[in-house]
């Protein structure tokens, strides 16, 4: 990082007072490796470019991976993505969240099949190569697992970003919209309910609403960041939902079954319901309410002196765009609105900043987001005013992360 332009204007110039902290003055940069010296690097030709037909990230970058929740088994579990490690919006597909009901099965391209039965004229089945012949599409949405902060719901759990709201990724997602598809095989009047069952040892099925999937441009994605899936994500076919609970982004998809109602399979009774205050379980929430966390600074994280930080994070929404995210550095007293990084598109990621001096001394930073809806992301306790404590799903709560006056950030409720 290079000193302040002093023909910058004073008030920027205050703004970013302290941002170059380790930054040194040209006249007593003397160390070999740096500028004006030559460094080894540029003494000898650089790595063999053949070394990596696929690409890898940069090996001081190691640290960049996701994070494995603790599970009893090594097939059924979750992988958090670290968003404290992240830039931007989109996820590096190796960073993508995960979470397997049954592990990760092996499907080749040729052995794929895809049936389309139950309330339809024509029953059908697709190859892969059928359906990447259809008319395709691209479109950038964010997934999140329903259970995302579900361990924060009593008490600050996560220490970092990554395990508190690391469930969650955005792609850009290319494939054959689902409309397509149940045109070709006709769907008969009175068919409400597509059913939808994964190919993996889980058979993870789960009954989605024909109208409302169709409104949301529900597509059958074969890539996704430009190349196909990855294994994990459902190669070589996923539904994707935008905007729904992660649950019903079913991968490995194997069969659409339509029909006149829901199924009431295991995944949409037993799980993925919230428990009420009375007793009774609400069923089918599918699209995610609007949510925001605060990435940088973030759980874990340590400011390094005072002055000048540009506070940011991401704010995303199953309803639509997000229209407006508020700041809060004093535990939701006073709030700022933050700048959003353009294009704001509906269903996806969308990049906050806010510039921010730290004085040293306490701070409690939140984020709130608001969409084209006008919904307005609940506090914890509005949240818990309203489910109750037995609900697990769906915390879509401000995050709170205190900054100490050590420069440690850790995980509060405030
Ligand atoms: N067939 C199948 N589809 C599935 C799952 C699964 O275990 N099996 N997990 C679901 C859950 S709970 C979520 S949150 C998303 C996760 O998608 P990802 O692993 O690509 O992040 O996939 C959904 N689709
Ligand atoms: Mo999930």
């Amino acid at each position: 990082m290079t000193v302040i332009n002093p023909r910058r204007g004073p008030r920027r110039r205050h703004v970013l007072e302290g941002l170059a902290a380790g930054a040194v003055l040209v006249p007593s940069a003397r160390a070999t490796e740096a500028p004006p010296a030559i460094p080894s690097w540029m003494q000898a030709q650089g790595a063999d470019v053949n070394a990596h037909p696929y690409g890898q990230p940069a090996a001081f970058e190691a640290e960049v991976v996701r994070e494995r929740m603790k599970s009893r088994t090594l097939t059924a579990g979750a992988s958090f993505t670290p968003l404290q490690h992240l830039h931007g919006t989109i996820t590096p597909n190796g960073l993508f969240y995960e979470r397997d009901h049954g592990g990760v099965p092996t499907i080749g391209p040729a052995a794929y099949r895809l049936l389309v039965d139950g309330m339809v004229d024509r029953p059908m089945i697709f190859t892969l190569s059928d359906l990447k012949r259809l008319p395709a599409v691209s479109a950038r949405h964010f997934m999140e697992c329903s259970g995302n902060s579900g361990t924060e719901w009593t008490k600050p759990t996560g220490r970092t970003v990554q395990e508190t709201h690391g469930l969650l990724s955005c792609s850009e997602w290319t494939g054959t919209k689902l409309e397509i598809v149940l045109g070709i095989a006709g769907v008969k009047p009175g068919a409400g309910w597509c059913v939808a069952e994964g190919g993996d040892a889980a058979a993870l099925d789960r009954s989605i609403p024909l109208e409302h999937a169709l409104k949301i441009g529900a597509m059958l994605a074969y890539a996704q960041n430009g190349e196909a899936l990855r294994p994990e994500q459902g190669y070589p076919v996923r539904l994707v939902l935008p905007g729904f609970e992660g649950n019903t982004n079913i991968k490995w998809l194997r069969h659409l079954e339509l029909r006149r109602g829901p199924a009431m399979s295991k995944e949409e009774t037993a799980y993925y319901t919230e428990l009420l205050p009375d007793g009774k379980a609400e069923q089918f929430n599918f699209v995610m309410r609007a949510k925001s966390v605060i990435t940088y600074p973030s759980g874990s994280q340590k400011l390094d002196g005072t002055g000048f930080y540009e506070i940011s994070g991401l704010a995303w929404s199953g309803s639509g765009r997000i229209k407006a995210v508020d700041v809060s550095v004093d535990g939701g007293k006073t709030w700022q609105p933050a700048t959003l990084q353009g294009p704001i598109e509906p269903i996806c990621l969308t990049r906050f900043r806010l510039p921010w001096r730290w004085n040293g001394g306490s701070a409690v930073l939140q984020s709130r987001a608001v969409d084209e809806t006008g919904y307005v992301q609940p506090t914890l306790k509005s949240l818990v005013g309203q489910y109750g404590l037995h609900a697990h799903y769906h915390n879509n709560a401000i995050q709170s992360w205190q900054v100490e006056t050590s420069g440690d950030v850790i995980n509060v409720h405030a």
